[in-house]
């Protein structure tokens, strides 16, 4: 029996530490840890709740816009003010941009080399690379020249000594399976990726000035108007230019991402049967496709799975049922730490307990995270792209089913495989395709309604506080890159009251709750085989798996005792 701590996680956002038990060369017990606490809800108390959106927005550097998103949605709910059509096509082509960059960018930059193997690309033929990659897709990158310059770039490298950012990789680990050649394909998506990236973005730098960080939220609509007779807003011109920019998006996930995706996962099968977590999903559904606000308007559907039932349609999904414990977190309640509370009534009241650093192993009886712990109806819930493609599966919606059934069939494994490391790997990436087949079709929207004269932005009919009740509240529901994300907001004499956001990562990353229950990395963790503790490369697979983002879910760190990552041995 031996028990290691793994901190910090890299190739994350933000400060998680994993401590593992394993026995006989496979996890028996694991505990997620966040280590920084930021207290951005205490920053938002007492502020005009038409500013939250500004803050709540610098809760994240990766998913940023998201946030600004359902803190406007928030106000909105609390105060009953409705947005025009314009402002509901901007804001699903602002989060859709999104999704398909992040994801894109945790593949490649993220997770991609718990896969692939630096190290071995440098022994590849660049001529049979050029084979490989013209064997699965048409992207034109793809002559043994092209691959032998990209390979004379990382020897280069390499013969400096300095791998650069592929330095400190557990290169030449048992579980590498890839050939060199398709590691040496990937090596050349991952840079052409970091170019990529900074293209498909400038939608946000067209619609919200500048990324990360939208300048033209709104409670009621956006600030960012839509006139084809100016050069100063949405105009014919800036249209075709995020058509161009969606076009070659959506070139590069169906040539580079999704053939990539296909061809790492079949060397890599065994990951079916690993990973799986909680078995719980849930998903608060997004993108309207009208301004009705019923969640059947949501091209992505609400719902919840319980128990990986995906045979029948997902459960309705109420926010009355979210709560959060801190019995394992830093924090206390003032009714006492033992029961859930719901985000209206939530309290951040932090109250660290443990060790100073620096230190051996948490002491994971008592309080060992900055992370709250949400609960659905009193369950631990896994959130994100996978919890998104099955509960859209069973609901039968049918682009996602295809979409699935393609996959499943492609690697010729059945639906159960799905719920696992590779299941969620997947779904991110079927995710980014269903998304970047959407969002020319909302810019189409947004040019119909410009040629028809449809040009409201924003809705000022209730912007003065004047017209607010002296007491309101309300719940603003987005679906980030990461999953179900919810900002809950109370209102009192025009000011902030309460602010709390139930984030992706808490609702993954959570400790243990009153009831000693694992959050999904916990739980996913278990039965994960180690071959070496020294390099735990398999338990890194699994929680990348997740897209971690820690900055997000505890919303000052500790500077004292910083190191690069630490990978701690006790046998
Ligand atoms: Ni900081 Fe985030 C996303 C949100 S987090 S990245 O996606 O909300 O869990
Ligand atoms: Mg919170």
């Amino acid at each position: 029996m031996a028990k290691i701590a793994i901190d910090p996680v890299t190739r994350i956002e933000g400060h998680l530490r994993l401590e593992v038990q394993v026995e006989n060369g496979k996890v028996v017990d694991a505990w997620s840890s966040s280590t920084m606490f930021r207290g951005m809800e205490l920053v938002l108390k007492g502020r005009d709740p038409r500013d939250a959106w500004v803050f709540a927005q610098r809760i994240c550097g990766v998913c940023t816009t998201v946030h600004a998103l359902a803190s406007v949605r928030a106000v909105e709910n609390a105060l009953g003010i409705t947005i025009p059509d314009n402002a509901r096509l901007i804001r699903n082509i602002i989060e859709c941009t999104q999704y398909i960059q992040d994801h894109v960018i945790h593949f490649y930059h993220l997770h991609a080399l718990d896969w692939v193997d630096i190290v071995s690309s440098l022994s590849a033929d660049p001529a049979k690379t050029a084979e490989l990659q013209q064997s699965i897709s048409p992207w034109p990158k793809a002559s043994p020249a092209y691959f032998k310059a990209v390979q004379d770039r990382i020897k280069t490298f390499a013969g400096s000594g300095q791998l650069g950012p592929f330095n400190n990789g557990y290169w030449g680990h048992p579980a590498y399976k890839l050939p060199p050649e398709a590691n040496l394909m990937a090596v050349a998506h991952y840079l052409e990726a970091l170019d990529w990236q900074r293209e498909i973005v400038k939608i946000h730098a067209i619609l919200g000035a500048k990324n990360p960080h939208l300048q033209t939220y709104l409670v009621g609509g956006m600030a960012i108007p839509v006139d084809p007779s100016t050069q100063q807003a949405i105009n014919d011109q800036r249209i075709s230019r995020m058509k161009d920019l969606a076009k070659s998006a959506k070139e590069f996930v169906e040539q580079v991402y999704i053939p990539d995706l296909l061809a790492v996962a079949s060397f890599y099968k065994d990951w079916a049967s690993i990973g799986g977590g909680v078995g719980n999903f849930l998903a608060y559904g997004d993108y309207p496709q009208s301004n009705d606000g019923s969640p059947e308007s949501l091209l992505l559907p609400r719902g919840v799975i319980l128990n990986k039932d995906i045979s029948q349609a997902p459960g309705a999904v109420s926010h009355e049922k979210v709560s959060e414990y801190v019995t394992h977190s830093w924090y206390t309640y003032a009714g006492g730490d033992e029961a859930g509370l719901h985000p209206f009534q939530g309290e951040t009241a932090p109250s660290y307990t443990g060790p100073k650093p620096p230190y051996d192993f948490l002491d994971t009886d008592t309080k060992y995270s900055w992370l709250k712990t949400p609960r659905y109806d009193d369950q631990p819930m896994e959130v994100g792209p996978l919890a998104r493609m099955l509960v859209a599966y069973a609901a039968g919606k049918e682009r996602p089913k295809a979409l699935v059934g393609l996959a499943l069939k492609t690697l010729g494994v059945g639906p159960e495989a799905l719920f696992s490391t590779l299941g969620r790997t997947a779904a991110r990436g079927l995710e980014t395709l269903l998304m970047a087949e959407q969002l020319m079709g909302w810019i189409g929207e947004l040019k119909d309604n410009m040629g028809s004269g449809k040009l409201a932005i924003h809705n000022g009919e209730k912007w003065s506080p004047g017209s607010w009740p002296a007491e309101a509240e309300g719940w603003g529901f987005t679906e980030a890159p990461r999953g179900a994300l919810g900002h809950w907001v109370r209102i009192k004499d025009g000011k902030i009251a309460n602010y709390q956001a139930v984030v992706p990562t808490t609702w993954n990353g959570s400790p243990r709750d009153a009831k000693g229950v694992r959050g999904p990395y916990e739980a996913s963790l278990i039965d994960t085989p180690v071959a070496d503790l020294e390099q735990p490369l398999e338990i890194l697979r699994t929680v990348h798996s997740f897209d971690p983002c820690m900055a997000c879910s505890v919303h000052i760190v500790n500077a004292r005792g910083a190191e690069v990552t630490r990978i701690q041995v006790v046998k």
